[in-house]
């Protein structure tokens, strides 16, 4: 008899009172994304509110291909950009409160930048040049993450200390569609759970793990499903409205705030770019899908809103885009200045305390560049 035959033939009688211990019902996530931009419920919304969301999306999609230049020009290594996620960057960075952590990704410079990190600083670590390049304390927004999904546990663990200590604090963690495969997102979701951690997920499901799309990643009903199984609510919206992302996520804000533990939240949305500047799109993936994508834009959703209720106009449009040209040309013009770096700052916040073997390094390396240094005297 086969392991599988052997399956089949088992089947226990379920106890008389069983139950599930908690109703399923209201974590289920909305039947489809929920949307704001050119329904009813956008006449709910804080026109001042859409009029920033407006300028920063606008400021932001410059933000992307200024850095996307720059890769080319040399001055950056990488850049993921987020050209089309440009609503979830937006109002991942404007629904937290100045006390809150936002856990980024590789993709999410432009949360950061919004946030309020330096530009110049926020791309350091795209650059090659050391460390993270801010100060993560400064505007609560921990390092870039790289490794897939592992600010997942970093922010449960903040947030969860946080409650301990009483702190009405929040923590906003961004990942990917693709990090959802994680081992690190699995345990991140069940501990928040758990614990009913002050946590907001959110999920920028972007079609693609670099080349890898969602249908070979997953077979979940949707990704915010996946809250379900951990126990906590799922919620699935519209990635390019950005006024249905800043609300969503402003519920999950407050809910958890309140001491209703974690939300998961699935914004879909599209990476209309490459993976990164080293990738080539066009190898899996055909020019039509990019181009349905293109009308469904997050700027063009919300300028058509502002506009067809009057509350943007040509020169509000000529605004926007001067702003985010300065905004440019201001990164690009420190971008291209040589940083001034010490390479011995290798090893300085590597440990709170170094180890032997790291001190060794770091005089292995004093008395490198003392030579080279020498050398290049006797050659003058
Ligand atoms: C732990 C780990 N495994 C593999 C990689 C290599 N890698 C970098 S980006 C990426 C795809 C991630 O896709 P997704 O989570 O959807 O994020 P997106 O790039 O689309 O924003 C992979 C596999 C990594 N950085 N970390
Ligand atoms: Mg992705």
């Amino acid at each position: 008899m086969t392991v599988m035959e052997q399956r089949g033939a088992y089947r226990p009688a379920p106890p008389p009172a069983w139950q599930p211990r908690t109703d399923p019902a209201p974590l289920l996530p909305d039947a489809e994304p929920y949307r704001v931009l050119g329904t009813p419920a956008a006449a709910e919304a804080d026109p001042e509110l859409l009029r920033t969301l407006y300028a920063q999306l606008v400021r932001g999609r410059r933000y992307n291909t200024q850095a996307t230049a720059l890769t080319k020009q040399g001055r950056l290594a990488v850049y993921p950009s987020s050209t089309g996620q440009e609503a979830c960057e937006v109002a991942a960075a404007l629904v937290l409160g100045e006390r809150d952590w936002l856990f980024p990704s590789y993709r999410d410079t432009l949360a950061a930048v919004v946030r309020g990190v330096d530009p110049v600083a926020a791309l350091t670590l795209l650059r090659g040049d050391w460390h993270t390049g801010y100060d993560p304390h400064e505007h609560r927004v921990a390092p870039l993450c790289t490794p897939l999904a592992t600010q997942l546990p970093h922010a449960v663990g903040l947030a969860h200390a946080a409650r301990l200590k009483g702190d009405d604090v929040v923590a906003l963690a961004m990942v990917g569609d693709g990090g959802t495969s994680e081992g690190d997102f699995h345990e991140a979701l069940n501990f928040a759970a758990v614990w009913q951690a002050p946590v907001v997920f959110l999920v920028q499901n972007n079609g693609f793990a670099i080349s890898v799309p969602l249908a070979k990643q997953t077979a979940a009903p949707s990704l915010a499903h996946k809250a379900v199984g951990y126990g906590m609510p799922g919620r699935l919206v519209d990635g390019n409205d950005a006024a249905a992302v800043h609300e969503v996520l402003g519920d999950a804000v407050r809910h958890a705030r309140g001491g209703g533990g974690p939300t998961l939240v699935e914004a879909v949305t599209y990476r209309v770019d490459a993976h990164t500047n080293a990738d080539d799109a066009t190898r899996y993936r055909g020019d039509a899908e990019i181009e349905a994508w293109r009308a469904h834009d997050p700027i063009l959703l919300l300028e058509r809103e502002l506009t067809g209720r009057g509350l943007l106009d040509e020169a509000g449009v000529r605004a926007a885009r001067q702003d985010a040209e300065d905004f440019a040309a201001a990164l690009r013009e420190r971008m291209n200045q040589d940083p001034a770096l010490d390479p011995m700052d290798l090893f300085t916040h590597v440990y709170a305390e170094p180890t032997a073997q790291l001190g060794e390094q770091r005089e292995q390396l004093r008395a490198e560049l003392e030579a080279e240094a020498e050398s290049e005297g006797a050659r003058r």
